[in-house]
């Protein structure tokens, strides 16, 4: 099933100026006009992230932010949990959404960070019936700003890199892959305490480095090759300002880990 993300970069965008539209219009010289519409879908700050994914199964896809979801087109809110209705000064605690079936009922469920080194919980979307979201804890304390929701193992299910920001250990959680399964497993990417595990860590990029076709996981000073097998074996440590690294860092992947730092 189709499910999109936003990370904490766009979400603002998406509820303050809503759901956007773009039509490309080629002019004789072949030169591409973008041109967007604007589409309120709420003016009341509940979420730094949000996600999309078709809630209701409807064809129409949805949006998902704090506790609420949008159901299209006429975004009408719908709650999904009550862990976030207090109002927040500042940062919201629903910081990065992101949208997937993680049990395989063929229902989307969502994904929930807290503020960085807090929770990372996943709400079980009922389907059919009207109640609130069954909540799973996924862990405990949830580091790095952005964590990333990528398919680390290649079966075709999203998984988590971030850290832990107790146990000092970068980590990626492997998402359940079975119907009805509901435990991520954990794998250790570093134990190393100084390396990318404090709660506030900007940066963490996801891509293949060396060019041998597996990807990597790169934080500003430096990235973990993948060992291959993306077991729970430690990958060694690369600095990125030596020897061979520095030849092998091509350019998109630092444009990519620009993006990430925010
Ligand atoms: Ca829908
Ligand atoms: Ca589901
Ligand atoms: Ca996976
Ligand atoms: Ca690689």
């Amino acid at each position: 099933m189709k499910a999109y993300y936003f990370n904490r970069a766009i979400p603002l965008l998406v509820l303050s100026l809503g759901y956007i539209t773009c039509v490309a219009q080629a002019s004789s010289s072949n030169n591409t006009t973008l041109k967007y519409k604007k589409h309120t879908v709420s003016s009341v700050f509940v979420s730094e992230g949000a996600a999309v994914g078709d809630v209701n199964r409807d064809g129409k896809i949805d949006i998902l932010a704090g506790h609420l979801w949008y159901e299209a087109p006429q975004w009408k809110a719908h709650p999904i949990h009550a862990d976030t209705l207090n109002p927040v000064k500042g940062y919201s605690t629903t910081f990065l959404n992101f949208c997937s079936d993680i049990n395989g009922d063929g229902w989307p469920d969502l994904i929930r960070f807290d503020v960085p080194g807090g929770q990372c919980v996943w709400y079980e979307n009922p389907g059919k019936h009207a109640s609130l979201w069954r909540r799973h804890l996924v862990l405990e304390s949830a580091g790095i700003e952005t964590p990333l929701f990528v398919d680390v193992d290649n079966d075709g299910h999203k998984d988590i890199i971030c850290n832990d920001a107790e146990k000092k250990e970068v980590i990626w959680l492997q998402s359940p892959s079975r119907k009805g399964d509901t435990i991520w497993q954990r794998h250790a990417i570093s134990t190393d305490p100084a390396l990318g595990t404090h709660r506030y860590t900007h940066g963490v990029g996801w891509g293949d480095v060396n060019g041998d076709g597996r990807k990597d996981v790169i934080i500003r000073s430096g990235w973990w090759e993948s060992p291959g097998m993306y077991a729970s074996t430690t990958g060694p440590f690369i600095r990125p300002n030596s020897g061979q690294s520095a030849l092998i860092c091509s350019c998109w992947t630092l444009i990519r880990m620009e993006m990430q730092i925010l």
